[in-house]
C-alpha cells in the first residue's frame, strides 16, 4: 500500500499535532493499523519514529489515501490539508496547551486549514481531568469539531478521522477546478506563505525553529 498513488488518486495530508504523550502516534497506530501499544516511546528522537502512514478511504464514493503525519515536536505543515489537535483527557496541562497550538496552526499554516479537536484516552474514565462541557466549549469558541477517543479501546478514532478527511474531500478537493492535478503533499493547498517553516513546540510553548522559547499563556487567542 505505501507504493506511489494511482494515476489521479488523491493524496491528502493531516498532520497530528498536540503535547508528548497524548496518545498522536497510538491514534494513528489504531486507525492505520488497528492496533496499541501501552509502552510509551516518544516519538521525538527515536530512530523507529514514524514519518507518515498511509490510508486508503472511500468518501462519498470517492477513492482517496489520506497521509497521516506523525509530529514529534516540532510541526512541518508544509503541504498540509488538515490537522488533528489531539490533547490527553487526563492532562489539564495537554488541554491548556490546545491555545498555544492552535495559536501555532494559524500563525504557520493559516486561519483556513481545516481542523479537528480530538480528546484522547476516554477509557480512562476515573483519571479524567478536563470536564466535557470545557471541552466542547472549547471547540465551539474555535468553531471546529470534537470527538472525544480512546486509541486504547478503538473509541470514535475512525469517526474522528472520517469527519476530518470528509471535510477535506469536500472543501479542498471537491473545490478544484477539473484541470488540476490530484492533491498531494508536494502541491499544497492555500494560500499560506509560511508552508516552508518548521515549527518548534515543547511543554507548550511554541517558537519559530531554532529561536528561544516564550512562554506559554492560557489567555485567549490573541494575535
Ligand atoms: N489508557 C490509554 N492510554 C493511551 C491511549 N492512547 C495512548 N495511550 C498511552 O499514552 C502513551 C503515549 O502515547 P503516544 O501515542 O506515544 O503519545 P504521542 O502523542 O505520540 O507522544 P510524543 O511522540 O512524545 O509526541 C503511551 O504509553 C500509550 O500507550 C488511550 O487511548 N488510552
Ligand atoms: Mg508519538
Amino acid at each position: 500500500m505505501q507504493g506511489p498513488p494511482p494515476a489521479g488518486q488523491h493524496q491528502p495530508k493531516l498532520l497530528l499535532i498536540g503535547d508528548s504523550g497524548v496518545g498522536k502516534t497510538c491514534l494513528i497506530m489504531r486507525f492505520a493499523d488497528d492496533n496499541f501499544s501501552a509502552s510509551f516511546t516518544s516519538t521525538i528522537g527515536t530512530a523507529t519514529r514514524i514519518d507518515f502512514k498511509l490510508k486508503s478511504m472511500k468518501i462519498d464514493g470517492q477513492e482517496l489515501r489520506l497521509q497521516i503525519w506523525d509530529t514529534a515536536g516540532q510541526a512541518y505543515y508544509r503541504g498540509a490539508h488538515g490537522v488533528m489537535l489531539v490533547f490527553d483527557l487526563t492532562s489539564a496541562q495537554s488541554f491548556t496547551s490546545v491555545r498555544s497550538w492552535m495559536r501555532n496552526i494559524t500563525e504557520y499554516a493559516g486561519k483556513d486549514i481545516l481542523k479537528v479537536l480530538v480528546g484522547n484516552k476516554c477509557d480512562l474514565a476515573e483519571k479524567r481531568a478536563v470536564p466535557a462541557d470545557k471541552c466542547e466549549a472549547l471547540a465551539k469558541e474555535y468553531d471546529i469539531p470534537y470527538f472525544e477517543v480512546s486509541a486504547k479501546a478503538g473509541t470514535n478514532v475512525e469517526e474522528a478521522f472520517v469527519n476530518i478527511a470528509t471535510r477535506i474531500k469536500r472543501e479542498v478537493i471537491d473545490a478544484l477546478p477539473a484541470s488540476e492535478e490530484p492533491v498531494s503533499v508536494d502541491k499544497p493547498v492555500g494560500s499560506s506563505k509560511d508552508w516552508n517553516r518548521a515549527i518548534r513546540m515543547r511543554g507548550g510553548s511554541a517558537t519559530t525553529d531554532g529561536s528561544s522559547s516564550g512562554k506559554a499563556t492560557t489567555s485567549c487567542c490573541g494575535s
